[in-house]
């Protein structure tokens, strides 16, 4: 068996901090679990219609607020009807500690209120293109946090959707923490590695990103 390397924490952009193996596989595997029940409902994981008809390759499903092209609710009126699952205090505290891990600042990591999160699921040739997180109102950090298939990340700046970007691997277990100058910058997943994951990780096939934000919504 070949030695494992350990991979550096690295700073890609300013606020865009790659911290890898930072999920054990145990708490992994929790999250893991979590997602197959919110995949389930009570607003269940799709596939995205878009507003110029398109339909997006990753399936969705959201937790504290639903998402839908191109802002927040409380309900899924482009699903179902039904309210969103409520955001977990585990969830925040999870938010909380990878901020505060990846930043290397306590305080960063206490005044982060996460209350949204997006779970994104990769199968087959699913990919999402480049795009700005910029449907919340606040500038805090996104936090997200990858299981399963080893991914191209595509980080790029926050002018345009084409050069210069930075590609970086995540793999299970990686957290990635944007914010301060790279809060607004484009990035996207041109390429997933199919079954690159490991078994230990709760996945047996596909890649599952989630995404912690802050809305800055009332209510
Ligand atoms: O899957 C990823 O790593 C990125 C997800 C993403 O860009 C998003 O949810 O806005």
């Amino acid at each position: 068996m070949d030695a494992l390397i350990p991979r550096p924490r690295a700073l890609l952009a300013p606020g865009a901090v790659h911290v890898p193996g930072w999920l054990s596989p145990q708490r992994g595997r929790a999250l893991v679990e979590a997602c197959r029940g919110w995949a389930t409902g009570p607003v269940p994981m799709r596939h995205t219609r878009l507003p110029r008809g398109g339909v997006m390759s990753v399936q969705t499903v959201c937790v504290g607020w639903h998402w839908q092209p191109y802002r927040y609710t409380r309900i899924a009126t482009d699903v179902n009807g039904a309210r969103v699952a409520p955001f977990p205090d585990w969830l925040a505290d999870l938010g909380r500690a990878a901020v505060a891990d990846a930043y290397e600042d306590e305080a960063a990591g206490a005044a982060y209120h996460p209350d949204v999160a997006l779970i994104n699921f990769y199968e087959g040739p699913a990919t999402m293109g480049m795009h700005q997180d910029k449907d919340e109102r606040t500038t805090d950090p996104v936090v997200s946090l990858s299981i399963g298939d080893r991914c191209v990340f595509r980080l790029g700046n926050t002018q345009t959707r084409t050069k210069p970007y930075t590609d970086v691997e995540l793999d299970s277990g990686d957290l990635l923490v944007f914010g301060g100058g790279s809060r607004f910058a484009y990035h996207g997943v041109p390429k997933v590695h199919p079954h690159t994951a490991d078994p230990e990780s709760g996945l047996a096939r596909g890649r599952l990103n989630l995404t912690l934000r802050v809305t800055g919504l009332p209510g």
